[in-house]
């Protein structure tokens, strides 16, 4: 009887250790390393807009949303280039912004109270065209000619 118990044992301890280095083989892990890099995302679109007065006001709308780098509106194109952290803000956080500002964006309407308040000079035709870069959008009117 002893030995039908030992053997017991023996298959028991047996089964016990092989099962330990199964799971060994499994515990191989592979370490990615996730990159911190802050990326800036580039943006451009139309905003109406005057003279010099206005790029500044315009500019600085956009520079006011947190996350935005930099922005530089053209007058002679009616079109801001804006460069922006992503993990912070997003394109219509920054249209939103420059519209409260007086300033018709692309996908924003201005603010007509803001608008009211601006200088004469910058009171701008809200059938202007935007974005004037020859890039075709579907919303451009530059095939009118006034
Ligand atoms: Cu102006």
């Amino acid at each position: 009887m002893k030995k039908v118990i030992l053997s017991v044992v023996a298959i028991a301890a047996l089964g016990l250790t092989s099962c330990k280095n199964e799971t060994k083989k499994v515990e191989e892990t592979t370490t990615t390393e996730v990159s911190k890099e802050i990326t800036m995302t580039d943006l451009s679109f139309g905003v109406r807009g005057n003279c010099d007065m206005c790029k500044s006001t315009i500019e600085k709308a956009a520079n006011s949303v947190e996350g935005v780098a930099s922005a530089n509106w053209d007058v002679g194109k009616k079109k801001i280039d804006v460069s922006f952290d992503d993990t912070k803000t997003d394109a219509v956080a920054i249209h939103k912004a420059i519209a409260a500002s007086g300033y018709d964006t692309e996908k924003v309407a201005g603010s007509d109270e803001a608008y009211k308040d601006l200088p004469g000079c910058c009171q701008y035709d809200h059938d202007m065209m935007m974005n004037q870069s020859g890039e075709m959008k579907s919303e451009d009117h530059s095939n009118h000619d006034h």
